[in-house]
């Protein structure tokens, strides 16, 4: 809610003055607005919907990360001479925008400059750059050149933090480190000759993406920006430009939201773009363990489904080409966007929030529905306010049927008509269904509660997190909780066949005696299982119309700990 404000007061600065615009968001001064990107070209860049990030540098040479190696993996002394090494001579620019427009990615951003301050570039500002290398050639000129040529947008990747830099305050490894002669201000003034000559050398430029804005604070902050936005009056930049000391957000608010390594939140209010990584590292790792087809066309999917960007990355090798595997990967997403990127491209995330198993995306009269293979047979929608007009499975497959009741939609897609990765249900209706307002997938919980939570810290563990549908979060009991209980409200009384605990892995084992009750809608306690030992617990039984699940634990060694309660109808 507070971005939404946020994105508000940027359209009011447009209309209004500065002055007032600044005033509002408590700045010291008019000229300390940053400003935002055009509306149409963050409209633009939202339709690309995916693109390509790299991170590259003399780093490959060591199969470590970017950056964070340095004065960890590799002692700083080395990590600081590898340039010296780096020669990737099969470097050839146009092979990695064929790679990006094959993979359907319609924008690339590169690492012109990380955390260990090397620069792709031909900087005038520092000889720490690739023309000291014995490679010589400008990595971001070939780039950007070689883009441009394909149809892809190009943007580069700045960090505003810099532990090789001897005015940055701070130093490897990971920034923990303090070094004697910190200059802000001199360091300022080379952030700003640097994003200048990339704005200015090799543009235009989709994005400039800024990370880590550690120690670089508004005042030098704000002014960058001003002058960047002038340099490039479309150009698209992150929320980490610089750090916001003393104010409501820590960091700069930019033109949009950037979760990392995992999948944004549906978000309408404003724009965001997850990067994530192919494999496990930013930069190059040999045998990094890759993610399959099917995780990283989910990852797209749902990331468009919440109105999402994907901005996925790859390492390239030392000698210059991205892994053959990796640009095969890649190819495997553009074959599939080649057949269903209509249900990608251009569309917004909704009117349906992204929810088990599926996505939604719209278009026009159009809401695609994605369904994975994980979905249940019947899937459950809110009911839209729409008529539907038609509904089939894009790509060839036949029409689909879809009953419509007044509260909800279920659709009926049985296991036989389910292609692998995402079926896409292509619903047609009788009105637009962008300014539908996005709702809730409905849930099968209503909540929860219980007998205690790990010193009192029921927003983190409490036990709503066992049903939050994230196996990532759990529900956790006081140290030396010996007996305990967790009751979970279904949103309506449901006839189900079964119930699926999860104890937390770490913690499994804990559970020593238990009880598993369902409330009937008669309103009394049935027993359906009893068991010694939880884990990954499946209970079936005759289905039986409930309204309440509750666990018993009558006996533990350590306090018990659960990550998920499901229910199968
Ligand atoms: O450039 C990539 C990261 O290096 C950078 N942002 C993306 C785009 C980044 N800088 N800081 N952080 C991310 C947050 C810190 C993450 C960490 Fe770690 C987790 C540091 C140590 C553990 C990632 C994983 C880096 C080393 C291991």
């Amino acid at each position: 809610m507070a971005s939404k404000s946020v994105l508000l007061l940027s359209f009011t600065a447009l209309a209004l003055t500065s002055a007032l615009a600044a005033a509002k968001e408590s700045d010291p001064a008019p000229e300390m607005n940053p400003g935002t990107a055009p509306p149409e070209a963050v409209a633009k860049w939202q339709d690309m919907r995916f693109g390509m990030f790299i991170h590259w540098g003399p780093v490959s040479l060591t199969g470590h990360e970017i950056g964070w190696s340095r004065g960890n993996q590799t002692p700083i002394e080395e990590y600081d001479n590898l340039y010296k090494r780096f020669n990737p001579v099969k470097f050839d620019a146009e092979a990695w925008a064929r790679t990006a427009k094959a993979a359907g990615m319609k924008y690339m951003v590169l690492t012109t400059k990380h955390h260990d301050g090397f620069c792709l570039w031909d900087s005038a500002a520092t000889d720490y750059d690739i023309m000291a290398t014995p490679f010589h050639r400008d990595v971001v000129k070939e780039l950007s050149e070689a883009c441009r040529k394909e149809g892809i947008a190009f943007g580069t990747y700045y960090s505003a933090c810099d532990w090789h830099h001897p005015a940055f305050p701070l130093g490897s490894p990971g920034g923990k480190s303090k070094k004697p002669h910190p200059d802000m201000k001199a360091y300022a003034k080379y952030l700003q000759q640097q994003v200048t000559e990339l704005a200015t050398k090799y543009g235009p430029l989709v994005t400039m993406w800024f990370d880590v804005p550690q120690a670089y604070t508004q005042e030098y902050g704000i002014p960058m920006v001003k002058k960047l936005r002038t340099l490039q009056p479309d150009i698209i930049v992150n929320n980490r430009a610089y750090s916001n000391r003393g104010r409501k957000h820590g960091r700069s608010v930019g033109d949009f939201d950037t979760p990392e390594q995992r999948v944004g939140s549906y978000q309408d209010g404003r724009p965001w773009e997850t990067c994530m990584t192919i494999c496990r590292q930013w930069a190059w790792k040999p045998n990094d363990k890759m993610k399959s087809k099917e995780q990283c066309l989910q990852t797209l999917v749902t990331c468009a489904g919440g109105n999402g960007n994907l901005l996925f990355n790859v390492g390239p090798m030392p000698d210059g080409r991205i892994e053959p595997r990796q640009v095969a990967r890649l190819k495997e997403m553009g074959e599939w966007l080649g057949k269903y990127g209509e249900s990608i491209y251009g569309t917004r995330g909704g009117p349906v929030k992204p929810g088990k198993g599926f996505a939604t995306t719209r278009k026009g009269n159009v809401v695609y529905l994605h369904v994975f293979p994980s979905a249940p047979g019947e899937i459950s929608l809110p009911a839209l306010p729409r008529k539907v007009t038609g509904a089939e499975i894009l790509g060839g497959g036949g029409s689909v049927k879809i009953q419509t009741g007044p509260e909800s939609w279920t659709v009926n897609l049985p296991a036989e008509r389910r292609k692998p990765i995402d079926t896409i249900v292509k619903i047609t209706l009788d009105g637009s269904a962008m300014d539908l307002e996005a709702v809730a997938p409905p849930t099968d919980f209503r909540g929860a509660k219980a007998s205690n939570v790990f010193q009192k810290q029921t927003k983190k563990l409490g036990p709503a997190m066992v049903i939050d549908g994230n196996p990532a979060t759990r529900w956790a009991t006081d140290t030396g909780t010996k007996s305990c209980w967790i009751e979970v409200q279904l949103t309506k009384p449901t006839a189900i066949r079964g119930i699926e605990i999860d104890e937390t892995p770490e913690y499994s084992g804990r559970v020593q005696a238990f009880t598993l009750k369902v409330k009937t809608a008669k309103g009394a306690w049935k027993t359906v299982a009893e068991g010694t030992k939880l884990g990954k617990f499946r209970a079936k039984f005759a289905p039986v119309k409930a309204e309440a699940i509750r666990l018993d634990v009558s006996k533990a060694s350590e306090g018990p700990t659960i990550s998920e309660i499901r229910i199968n109808k």
